[in-house]
């Protein structure tokens, strides 16, 4: 059998380096946090979002109680399933491979990673992936959009409620986003975005529990268009809060970001957040074991099936050297001994 590792590239020089796309100066950053402190960004609500979001809340809300009393045992399975589906489209997806580029994906992956992602509703790749570069280049000043400085809530979903802050729009319009531009695939996304949105996370999560097991079309519509919809977010959001707050910090101890063994399972595997920040461009995310990390399973499936080529790892060297000068080699172990 083919060596899986052939396929592979492994990072052998310090990741702070080789942050693609990523690379800030430590400094300036430093500078940029320290500012965003001393003077605190106004905040100039958006009450349309905050009226949308409210009812998307209450629709989720009725969506809840009907999924444990009234709805028939497919349509629980059916949630579930578009959770991860639609997960796994924000994460192999936007997430590692188009935000970052940590490995390579044909053309048939890339559009099922497309459509998997429409059915997350979390902005067009292009639109996602580049608010996501400028979180890893400036992560907690205010050139992060959903930077922790601004407070737990802030970071979690109040982002999304007010106005972004100039300093993004500044910072981020330096980034080369032309990678994104280029991908034919992007760009039908963009351009059709409603249209899919409406069919792949509303319509067919609809549709199809009444049409194969006569569910009712209004249970159908709340638990697996409004709540689903609401707990992937809410799974993603999560990674901005929880995964920047309460954890391990085994490769870094300077970030905000921890590994969290709650945000790994309900983010299908994005839990290992201070080993991503630390090393943004390995395809794992994070060292967990594959039933802590979905994703990777993915992403390795689609290379058996050759759809999937270059995974970027880092070498054992490298995050050794990274523990040892910023986070803690003992603390690894022990968490790696516990979460696996
Ligand atoms: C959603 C996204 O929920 C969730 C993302 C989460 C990210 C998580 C990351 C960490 C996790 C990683 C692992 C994945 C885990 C997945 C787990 C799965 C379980 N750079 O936006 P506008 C400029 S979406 C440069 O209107 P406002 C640009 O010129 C939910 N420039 O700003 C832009 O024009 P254009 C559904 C930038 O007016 C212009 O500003 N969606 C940048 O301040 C205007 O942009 C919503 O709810 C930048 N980064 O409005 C929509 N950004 O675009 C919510 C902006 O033409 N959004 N510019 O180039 C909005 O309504 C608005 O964006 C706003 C700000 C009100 C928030
Ligand atoms: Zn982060
Ligand atoms: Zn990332």
């Amino acid at each position: 059998p083919e060596n899986p590792s052939l396929n592979m590239t492994q990072i052998k020089v310090d990741a702070l380096i080789t942050k693609q796309f990523l690379a800030a100066d430590l400094n300036e950053i430093r500078q940029m946090q320290e500012e965003s402190k001393r003077k605190p960004p106004k905040t100039e609500i958006v009450w349309r979002n905050v009226f949308l979001f409210a009812a998307l809340h209450i629709g989720a809300l009725i969506g809840l109680y009907q999924l444990v009393l009234q709805a028939k045992w497919a349509t629980v399975g059916w949630v579930f399933l578009l959770h991860t589906l639609g997960s796994m489209g924000v994460t192999g997806g936007a997430h590692r491979l188009w935000a970052h580029r940590s490995y390579k994906a044909r053309f048939p992956m890339r559009v099922f990673l497309m459509l998997i992602n429409s059915i997350a509703f979390q902005n067009d790749i292009i639109e996602w992936a580049r608010d996501h570069r400028c979180h890893h280049k400036w992560t907690d000043t205010d050139a992060d959009p959903h930077s922790t400085n601004r407070g737990m809530f802030f970071a979690h979903m109040g982002w999304l409620l007010v106005k972004k802050h100039e300093q993004l729009k500044v910072q981020g319009a330096k980034l080369d986003l032309s990678d994104l531009y280029a991908d034919r695939v992007l760009m039908f996304q963009r351009r059709n975005y409603l249209p899919l949105v409406g069919i792949f996370c509303f319509a067919l999560p609809t549709f199809i529990p009444v049409y194969f097991w006569g569910e009712s079309a209004l249970i159908a519509f709340y638990t697996a268009a409004l709540f689903r919809y609401t707990f992937t977010l809410h799974a993603t959001w999560c990674i901005n809060s929880v995964s920047h707050w309460i954890g391990w910090q085994p490769y870094d101890h300077q970030a905000s970001s921890v590994d969290n063994l709650w945000t790994s399972v309900a983010a299908v595997g994005e839990g290992g957040h201070n080993y991503h920040h630390t090393f943004p461009q390995d395809y794992r995310t994070s060292e967990h074991a594959e039933f802590l990390n979905w994703t990777r399973v993915l992403i390795d499936v689609g290379a058996t099936l050759g759809l999937v080529y270059d995974r970027k790892t880092t070498a054992e060297e490298v995050i050794e050297r990274q523990c040892k000068k910023f986070g803690c080699a003992e603390e690894r172990a022990k968490m790696l001994q516990k979460l696996g």
